[in-house]
């Protein structure tokens, strides 16, 4: 392995892994492909801050100028928000990537990636992605799940979106081995609303048994990461079925345009936010920030 060829940590987090004290990574598809600008600049800047008044090192990461970013400065949150041609990077195309120099966001697949290579074991994002809708016949189900059954790094999330079929990507994270875990609630969340009707494996109460959990995880050996849960603030919450509506339309949409692949995500989460007139970003925005709280709480506790 030559990492350090492609690894381009800044000194802050460095220090912080190397002195085993706790940093959160985030990923950037959420802002280049999941949020409109300015929005995304902002929230950038914010849930870092989050991160920080929790005790915790924030870790944006990005593929920019051949090199895996773990931290970024102001200037390249900036160009990772601003419209332009920035590409989505899952697993399959970071080496192509890096060797052609290509600017691109990283997905929850590519940042689990990332921040274990980079020691990081708590990352902090909005959803997941899953087993799509209709997968049976597509084959689509995101290399997110993959990761998580393969990359050691417990990942904070909301649950996922409905556009997806939750009841397959609880089986699939079964299937490897995958461990979802509910952060004080019983019910598997579906990004927008506190739950999608579906159980998650085991009820957690504390940051500091999540912890607990992971380390002997990874103590043990086991390879993989975790999804945990962490239901959107009841205030923040959408209404299920008006959700449910707004989803069908958009899939709707997508199969008569006849969207597919990795254009798949960004095409519906842009309808979604188009069709709910942007009250789904204010709600988008708040779960994540309370993701990444619970995220930087869970990181201090593992650092303990
Ligand atoms: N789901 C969301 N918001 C997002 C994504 C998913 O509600 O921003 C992004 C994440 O980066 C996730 C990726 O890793 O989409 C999944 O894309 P795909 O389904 O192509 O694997
Ligand atoms: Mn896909």
């Amino acid at each position: 392995m030559n990492l350090e060829r492609y690894l381009d940590i800044t000194p802050e987090i460095a220090r912080a892994v190397s002195e085993n004290r706790p940093v959160v990574a985030l990923e950037s598809t959420i802002l280049s492909h999941g949020m409109p600008y300015p929005q995304n600049l902002e929230f950038a800047h914010k849930v870092e801050e989050i991160i920080r008044a929790e005790g915790a090192v924030p870790a944006t990461t990005a593929i920019l100028g051949g090199k895996l970013k773990v931290g970024l400065t102001a200037d390249e949150l900036e160009r990772m928000c601003k419209p332009g041609d920035i590409g989505k990077v899952s697993r399959r195309d970071v080496a192509v990537y890096l060797a052609q120099k290509r600017d691109g966001a990283t997905t929850v697949a590519t940042t689990m990636l990332i921040a274990s290579l980079a020691g990081i074991r708590i990352f902090a994002t909005g959803g997941i992605g899953g087993v799509h809708r209709g997968a049976q016949e597509t084959f689509d189900i995101s290399a997110d799940l993959q990761e998580l059954a393969n990359t050691p790094v417990g990942v904070v999330c909301a649950g996922a979106k409905s556009l997806l079929d939750l009841g397959l990507t609880l089986e699939y994270l079964e299937t490897y081995g995958v461990p979802v875990l509910g952060v004080r609630t019983e019910d598997f969340p579906a990004f927008y609303c506190r739950s999608s009707g579906l159980k998650v494996d085991y009820r957690i109460d504390t940051e500091a048994e999540i912890a607990g959990i992971l380390r002997t995880k990874w103590e043990l050996g086991l390879k993989g990461g975790a999804v945990i849960a962490n239901p959107i603030p009841e205030e923040y919450a959408l209404d299920y079925d008006e959700m449910e509506q707004v989803i069908t339309k958009a899939l709707d949409m997508a199969k008569e345009q006849g969207v597919h692949g990795k254009a798949t995500t960004p095409f519906l989460l842009a309808a979604i936010k188009d069709m709910t007139h942007g009250v789904s970003l204010a709600s988008n925005l708040e779960l994540a920030y309370n993701n990444a709280r619970v995220a930087a709480r869970i990181a201090v506790a593992y650092c303990k």
